[in-house]
């Protein structure tokens, strides 16, 4: 059937009724879905039902939008990019859907018009949460700019059906609940049975020389698994663009179990399936990694080999010779967590196409490019090589033969240069033998990149130094943004309507034109809407705190806070320290002049990771001591604020008037977090580290509360020898409060509880909190000088927000098509307004 035509024909109550971005055809809408899809009236219905009749309402509405892009899509035969993440950590779909379609209010008007409360309605969306922290949302933050630009990108992950653990504090340690996020249902997805592909696992390889002389692989797997698509829409704003977020999950495929069932062996057959399932069941909750786990390495395989599977129908379906493949696909690896893409390709095209190696080698080197999200040497993915063989056989042979080729290669380069051999391997070989991930990433893309300034500058110098002598051209710097769409007119309405009435709405597309709120700062009407709002925000968070955490917060003190997962990198007992050291001072000068500060924390642990665990119940323990000590007269209030998610993420930064970006110097890739912040009109307070940098760059130092070490700095302690103990002996401050923590004071006198995370400081600190630590109270110090300053610190709120525009995620895509994907915007016709002027 032609496209245009059943187009038309579903078409024949156009615009005007069926999907009419109109209240009273939302109102019409909603109805029908209440009682066809639902299957609810009014007195029985409940708020979820309410929620999903919404939901599948502005469905109807991206359905036209969907329809006409991949049509005009696949019309234009147009460039794609693939964006390959382990992580999509998207937040919840419909206020975001509302605003990109630019009917936020109009269904704000409807709901109410129906009596009923509209935000109540978006609360009950389960936000997606299939990532751990930064790397997964900087995929939404992607696929949201993408779609805006109008290029062409199909997301592919994983549909883990538990997300990220919900977070609980009980007695001040996390708890951790599995987050059964699809229990009712999910309205933004469609599954896509029919596309679904077999994907191979374990077993053993058969080489064989043909007659013709030609040899042959072939993998005889142990397991077979099916992997189906879950399609959801991907708004671009106010456009007619809408891509497509690919989530694979794992079925058990109906012949493979037939067989044993067949056999007779029923519950053989059931854990089969069960064992497929599992495949996509749960999201690992590790950022930055943990190695060693087969499932994960499984999980890996399972969603690229799938999504690579899905490119090549799509060509055959366009009937483009696989030769094309990079023409077609310009595939990003979002770290190595889809580096095994590399060994896949070549199977796919030399085993399964049988395309000659070299050819082969060529098309899969042009279309791959690899991002690298951190520094820390932990976090390098390597397999190790008992289990990779175990896993994926047929892959370490091609690895075998692309690291024979590649190291030939170095070799002629480096003649006799074995170290330089050994330290480029694709395998380790140091002791256990390991593949390395990054190596396989980087010999296999055409394009390398860190996500800030000094990242991609250490990447060049100390991680991938000989990947960037070998090959200078590959590296290139792409510093990450964040989409302003949802973290600043979704999150912030507030703020939205007040730049909006003063410079117009052209900045939610080109952020840049933020700077026309610089003379504003000037202002003094200007600056009383800023705080106005902001002062808005803090009550509205506030009111969380209250019901979250039974403290009473009070929204005239100075909001301080981090959020972001629990690291010790990422120094979240650093920021406890300096709380100490200020309860200390006021309980020596009960009378000092202090500008009341609430400190909020927020973020998880690591299931596994029992420091971070540690750090968490730190805080909790500072809180239960200093909110409630009678001669700190409400002027600290401390808080671990739980489940930092999306969602609490859109309260919290519209409301932060201090932002925490403090890791040790060269340890934090980028940060994002600092980005959505900084939009929102908080100060920074942090290191030279990562996107930091570029931050006070734009702001300008005087706007930008800078301490600690530089990354060169650290490096020279580091060695020269650092004795953390010598700045604990040396400082008077710091040893009355790690003599507080040590000897139980926020522990109800156990002085056995913090010992290990006390001991690790005083002996290896190996994130240099000591030395920094003077450096970090006098700027706190610094920074509540400035507070007191009302109007002071407005203009610099103002400043902040008005240079934020280098951080929207749309300049960071614009970044990588110009330098790395050069896939052009392919503008969206609407089908059915083709048909209505027809
Ligand atoms: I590798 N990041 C993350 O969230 N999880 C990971 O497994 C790895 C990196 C983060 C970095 O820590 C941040 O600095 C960075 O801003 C973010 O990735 C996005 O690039």
């Amino acid at each position: 059937m032609d496209t245009r035509a059943a187009a038309a024909a579903v078409d024949h109550r156009p615009l005007s009724e069926r999907a009419a971005l109109n209240k009273e055809a939302l109102k019409q809408s909603f109805l029908d879905n209440l009682f066809h899809t639902q299957g609810k009236f009014p007195a029985l219905a409940s708020k979820s039902d309410y929620y999903l009749a919404l939901a599948y309402a502005v469905r109807e509405r991206l359905l036209q939008r969907w329809i006409s892009t991949a049509a005009e899509y696949m019309q234009k035969g147009a460039r794609t990019v693939s964006y390959l993440s382990a992580e999509f950590l998207m937040g919840p779909h419909l206020g975001n859907n509302l605003i990109n379609l630019g009917i936020y209010d109009e269904a704000k008007q409807a709901m109410t018009e129906l009596g009923l409360n509209f935000d109540e309605l978006l609360a009950q969306e389960e936000e997606p949460g299939l990532g751990n922290g930064g790397l997964g949302r900087l995929a939404a933050c992607f696929i949201d700019s993408m779609a805006t630009l109008e290029i062409p990108s199909l997301g592919y992950g994983i549909r883990y059906e538990f997300g990220i653990f919900h977070q609980s504090i009980v007695d001040g340690w996390q708890v951790e609940k599995t987050d059964k996020w699809l229990r009712y249902g999910n309205p933004w997805e469609l599954q896509r049975p029919e596309w679904a592909v077999q994907v191979k696992l374990g077993g053993y390889t058969e080489h064989r020389s043909e007659e013709d002389g030609t040899l042959t692989v072939r993998w005889i797997p142990s397991r077979l698994v099916s992997g189906v698509p879950y399609d959801t829409p991907i708004l671009g704003y106010r456009n007619n663009t809408a891509n497509t977020l690919r989530l694979w999950s794992a079925q058990a495929p109906e012949s493979f179990d037939f067989e044993v069932f067949n056999r007779g062996d029923y519950y053989g057959a059931v854990m089969q399936k069960m064992s497929s399932e599992n495949l996509s069941k749960v999201l690992y909750p590790n950022d930055e990694h943990e190695g060693g786990k087969e499932l994960r390495l499984e999980q890996q395989y399972f969603f690229v080999s799938c999504s690579l599977q899905d490119m090549i129908r799509i060509m055959q379906g366009q009937r483009l010779p696989l030769e094309h493949f990079h023409e077609k696909f310009a595939v990003q690896l979002n770290d190595t967590h889809p580096a095994i893409a590399v060994a896949e390709l070549m199977r796919l095209l030399v085993d399964e196409h049988k395309m000659p190696w070299n050819r082969a080698w060529q098309v899969t080197c042009k279309t791959f490019a690899y991002t690298n999200h951190t520094l820390m040497p932990e976090a390098l993915e390597r397999w190790p090589l008992p289990l990779f063989k175990k896993v994926l056989p047929r892959h370490l042979e091609i690895i075998f033969e692309i690291n024979a080729r590649f190291l030939d290669e170095v070799r002629r380069r480096y003649p006799g240069d074995s170290a330089r051999v050994a330290r480029l391997s694709l395998i380790d070989e140091s002791g256990p033998r390991y593949v390395r991930m990054a190596h396989l990433a980087c010999v296999g893309s055409h394009a390398i990149n860190g996500v800030a300034e000094l990242h991609t500058e250490l990447l060049k110098s100390d991680v991938l130094r000989d990947f960037y002598e070998l090959w200078p051209n590959k590296f290139s710097n792409k510093t990450n943004g964040v989409t302003p769409r949802r973290w600043m007119v979704l999150a912030n309405p507030r703020l939205t309507r007040l730049v909006s009435d003063s410079i117009g709405e052209d900045w939610i597309k080109h952020l840049d034109q933020l700077q026309k709120l610089e003379p504003l700062a000037e202002s003094a009407d200007f600056r009383s809407h800023w705080r106005e709002i902001k002062r808005a925000n803090k009550r509205a968070l506030a009111e969380v705190i209250a019901r979250r955490c039974n403290v009473a917060v009070d929204p005239d003190s100075m909001f301080d806070v981090q959020v972001k997962r629990i690291h010790e990198y990422k120094r979240q007992h650093l920021a406890a320290l300096h709380i100490i050291a200020l309860y200390l001072q006021l309980k020596a000068q009960p009378n000092l002049e202090l500008a009341p500060r609430t400190f909020i924390f927020g973020g998880k642990a690591a299931p596994g990771y029992r420091m971070a665990k540690l750090m968490i119940k730190l805080i909790t323990g500072i809180g239960d001591v200093v909110n409630r000590d009678p001669m700190v007269r409400d002027r600290l209030k401390v808080v671990f604020l739980p489940n930092f998610s999306v969602t609490n993420g859109q309260r919290i930064y519209p409301a932060a008037d201090l932002s925490e970006q403090i890791s040790t110097a060269g340890k934090e890739a980028s940060g994002t977090g600092n980005m959505k912040f900084q939009m929102n009109g908080a100060l920074t307070i942090g290191t030279m580290d990562g996107a930091n940098i570029e931050i006070r760059e734009v702001v300008g130092a005087d706007n930008f509360f800078l301490f600690g070490l530089t990354t060169p700095q650290v490096y020279a302690l580091q060695a020269q020898g650092y004795r953390p103990h010598d700045w604990y002996e040396q400082d008077p401050q710091l040893r009355e409060v790690i003599d507080m923590i040590r000897d139980g004071y926020f522990s109800r006198g156990d002085a056995s509880l913090f010992r290990p995370l006390v001991d690790s400081l005083l002996w290896h600190d190996p994130y240099f909190l000591f030395a920094d630590f003077r450096s970090y109270v006098e700027c706190q110090q610094r920074v509540g000088e400035t507070w007191v300053d009302t109007e002071r610190w407005t203009r610099m709120s103002i400043l902040n927000s008005a240079r934020s525009g280098k951080f929207s995620s749309d300049r960071s895509i614009r970044d990588y098509t110009k330098d790395i994907w050069h896939a052009p915007s392919v503008p969206v016709e609407l089908l059915t307004e083709h048909h209505v002027r027809a």
